[in-house]
């Protein structure tokens, strides 16, 4: 790449000084904010020239040890504040800058949201606030004074423990806030606002009482329930299984309703995206319900993969990242079903990881250099980082794994650690008990610097009269933007012979490191072969390509004993008879046999496993079938599926209004209860509503019903038939839940991917609606990315989507940088698509390129990577 703005790992030096204590005076007054910062520097070495951050910030003053600089000792440009010659002794730089969030669109720095005023600094938003080296390895001990007018500002918070104190001026407050943790400034915040309190208390296991707060805006109070019993939940399994307690005194949270991501881990001050706080089941689907669990999990588990053992760089992003969603999957997993966690999390990975990692923007789970951190904020550092390190478990297992955890732990706490500390912190760990780690760990380290997803080929051979499987495994990865040539990973591939009665040999990992290899399994001589069951719980992250007969593939649908193995045998099927739907020639044989063994599930559902059969009758998604069709063509696998789905709901209607009759018992039961239940009404509707009045009535009256996963699945079922009880269910859906608008997001992403001919109108009017909020990404995100989802319209020949979407980056881009680069990336598959559909996405890419200068340097670099 090479351009001006890169930042390179090579590249990395420590700090040339050190930064033992930051005092922060915060003044908030009607028309801005002013802050003043004490930095207490020591220089490394003598010489060293001070080069401290600082990005849109207006200077009023700067000191050192309390002696003002004349102008000739400072050099200010757009984004550093230089001293050249700075005192080789300790001294305290005083910095005093003046700041308008009302005007701050970014979310990023300090900014205004419905009244608060709040923080994002990860990854260089403290800048934003005050003169500072903002990097992560840079770390201190923080007193922050926070003073503001009291009846506007009457909640006053930062990090750590908070005292009142006393102020002169008639109507101000303070709050002193002093953390003891030493910590980086990216996990600086701050919240002022007026917030309503909810209060409880948790005991640590070492009988420590911590106040745990969640702060929400006044009116919200009761849908806070849910997000505190989670995190309770949270600090007890990280007790229980990571051996890992809570640090301080009080935990807070405080949602918040502009918000760039999910959640954020400042130290004991976490800031949400309010849809992740507030719910409850009337409010929110049982998938939101799990999903604000698992993220309320997240953020408290960075309190020790991230916050107490921080990144030394940018580049070690998956370091805390990669581990902590491996540790909130296995949360999840735990506390729900492992097996359709799992299936959920690989769909995942397939649609958009794998994705990822076919295109322009493809990285390494560690990237070498980078010019927006703001972008590598992805599904590789995320998903894929955490399939790395579930490599490791499954490698290593469950005892030796966590005896890696806690040497890293011991090692590292309290410091800034790379991803090279982590890998050799485990296997230092795994074998205290003096057995050989079982991998070639510097092999492995290639899952960190290699990108591409390696493709897994199998084939097999049965010998009937030794009754052994002969399976021959290959592997190798295609060239990415930056690596033309890769290397052989260390594959974790697990293996099991299957018989009709479940499996007929143990489970084998073999560790697959080389191009080629060949592994013999097992079993007892018969002229039958039995199926080869292979990357059971998908134990690595590759595409697999096995040639097996399609009576194996119905075995292990019927009778594979690994949950994640039937999944994956019906989801092979799907996928064969959808490509083949969509390139005209759809596959009977094929259909008929996998209708007939979906009647089979369907017959044998037994109590309690309801979400695992609602999720083997999901259907893949677009963008995992688009990437097995060359040249892609997404309108037509759009109507194939929506064709087998006719298909599916004519030959299966029997059964699924049997199995939609003993749904209906588990509707009115409390998340997790009933959810397998509700999970198989959505797919009962969904196939049914098209040809069947009965169905759409009772999928309508659910849209007034007590259950927001019902009222969703209505709304889902009903979308793609042009009908009016679909106008009806919208109508309604909009009425009622016009004044909450995290659910009216949900309401605004419906109507924008609704198939109808005047899509592209339609969404131009939702960005006129009074409740759309151009400033909150929630409701851009479901408005701009419910259109791209549309696919008729999205896809339309005369790229009129594609023009429209890049008018919209365009315009985010202007106010929200990382809101937009993350919307460019919905260009990235162009090469992939056949020569006119290419061309007319080239040519929208192109018109933001055209911009240059306008653009953001975030897009910027996604748009030139789109390109390259
Ligand atoms: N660690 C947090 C990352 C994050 C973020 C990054 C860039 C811009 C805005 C952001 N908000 C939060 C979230 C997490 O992974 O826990
Ligand atoms: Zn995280």
């Amino acid at each position: 790449m090479g351009a001006a703005g890169t930042v390179r790992l090579v590249d990395y030096s420590p700090w040339p000084f050190e930064l033992p204590t930051v005092e922060l005076d915060v003044q908030i007054q009607s028309d801005h904010v002013s802050v003043t910062s004490q930095l207490q520097l020591e220089p490394r070495q003598p010489g060293q020239a001070l080069v401290l951050q600082g990005v849109d910030l207006q200077l009023e003053s700067i000191s050192i040890d309390q002696t003002p600089l004349n102008k000739d000792q400072w050099v200010l440009d757009q984004s550093t504040l230089t001293i050249a010659q700075p005192p080789d002794q300790p001294f305290v730089l005083t910095t005093r800058c003046r700041l308008h969030p009302d005007s701050n669109r970014s979310l990023e720095g300090l900014y205004a949201s419905e009244g608060m005023l709040t923080t994002q600094c990860e990854a260089e938003g403290f800048r934003r606030i005050a003169f500072h080296p903002d990097r992560p390895d840079v770390l201190s001990r923080w007193t922050v004074r926070l003073e503001a007018d009291q009846a506007r500002f009457p909640v006053l918070l930062s990090n750590g423990n908070g005292i009142s104190i006393p102020v002169e001026a008639e109507g101000r407050h303070a709050m002193r806030w002093i953390d003891p943790s030493r910590k980086p400034s990216y996990l600086f915040a701050l919240v002022a606002g007026q917030l309503s309190e909810i209060r409880d208390e948790y005991r640590t296991a070492s009988g420590r009482s911590v106040a745990l707060r969640l702060h929400v805006e006044p009116g919200d109070e009761s849908y806070t329930a849910h997000a505190m019993a989670s995190l309770k939940r949270s600090m007890e399994w990280d007790e229980r299984v990571y051996q890992l307690e809570y640090d301080l005194d009080e935990y807070n949270i405080v949602a918040v309703r502009h918000f760039n991501m999910g959640a954020m881990e400042n130290k004991s001050l976490n800031i949400f995206n309010s849809k992740l706080v507030l719910a409850d089941a009337e409010t929110a689907t049982d998938g939101e319900l799990e999903r604000v669990e698992s993220v309320i999990a997240h953020e408290y588990f960075h309190n020790w993969t991230g916050n107490r053992i921080t990144c030394r760089d940018w580049f070690q992003l998956s370091l805390k990242e990669g581990l902590t969603v491996f540790r909130d999957q296995s949360f999840t997993a735990d506390l729900h079903s492992a097996a359709v966690k799992r299936i959920e999390d690989v769909a995942m990975l397939r649609n958009t990881q794998f994705r990822e990692d076919a295109g322009p923007t493809a990285h390494p789970v560690k990237p070498s250099e980078y010019q927006a951190i703001d972008n590598f904020y992805t599904t590789t550092i995320y998903e894929k980082g955490a399939e790395v390190i579930r490599m490791l478990h499954t490698l290593l297992g469950e005892e030796r794994f966590m005896r890696g955890i806690a040497e890293y732990v011991r090692r590292f706490d309290g410091t800034a650690a790379t991803t090279e500390d982590f890998v050799e912190s485990i296997a230092a760990g795994a074998t205290q008990d003096g057995e050989p780690l079982g991998f070639d760990l510097d092999q492995f380290r290639g899952w960190y610097h290699q990108a591409g997803t390696p493709l897994l080929s199998i084939d097999q051979r049965w010998d009937a009269e030794r009754g052994e499987m002969v399976v021959s495994l290959q592997q190798s990865t295609a060239a990415t933007p930056g690596q033309p040539v890769k290397t052989p990973m260390v594959l974790p591939v697990s293996m099991a012979l299957i018989g009709s009665d479940g499996r007929l040999n143990e489970e084998r990992l073999v560790v697959f490191d080389r191009e080629s290899a060949t592994v013999t399994l097992q079993a007892a001589p018969a002229a039958q072969a039995p199926a080869l069951s292979v990357l059971r719980s998908f134990s690595a992250p590759v595409v697999l390509r096995q040639s097996r007969p399609l009576a194996d593939t119905l075995l292990l649908l019927a009778a594979d004993d690994d949950p994640f193995s039937r999944w994956d045998a019906a989801q092979s099927l799907y996928r064969d008879v959808l490509l083949a739907r969509a390139s005209d020639q759809p596959d009977q044989p094929k259909e008929a046999a996998l209708i007939d063994a979906l009647r089979q599930r369907l017959g044998a559902l037994t109590a309690g496993h309801e979400s695992e059969l609602a999720t083997l009758l999901g259907l893949p998604g677009l963008a995992e079938l688009e990437s097995l069709q060359s040249p892609a063509d997404p309108p037509a696998l759009y109507r194939a599926v929506m064709a087998f789905r006719e298909r599916l709901a004519e030959e299966l209607r029997d059964p699924l209004h049997q199995l939609l009759s003993a749904a209906r018992v588990g509707w009115t039961q409390a998340w997790p209860a009933g959810q397998g239940h509700r999970q198989l009404t959505a797919v009962a509707w969904t196939w049914l509503a098209a040809d069947d009045q009965e169905i759409r009535q009772e999928a309508l009256s659910a849209v007034s019903g007590p259950s927001m996963t019902l009222a969703r699945a209505a709304l889902r079922a009903l979308q793609p038939v042009d009908c009016t009880e679909r106008d009806e269910a919208s109508r309604l859906f909009e009425q009622r839940w016009q004044h909450k608008p995290v659910i009216l997001d949900a309401w605004f992403s419906m109507e924008a991917s609704m198939p109808r001919s005047d899509a592209l109108d339609h969404v131009r009017g939702l960005l006129q609606h009074p409740r759309f909020d151009p400033l909150a990404p929630n409701s851009l995100r479901a408005v701009l990315g419910g259109f791209t989802a549309n696919t008729l319209a999205f896809h339309a020949d005369d790229g009129s989507g594609y023009q429209f979407m890049a008018e919209q980056i365009l315009d985010v881009d202007s106010r929200n940088p990382i809101t937009a680069s993350r919307m460019a990336k919905v260009f990235s598959r162009w090469k992939t698509y056949a020569d006119d559909r290419s061309a007319l996405m080239h040519q929208a890419i192109r018109s933001l390129a055209d911009r240059g200068g306008e653009l953001s340097a975030n897009t910027q670099e996604v748009v030139t990577l789109l390109l390259s």
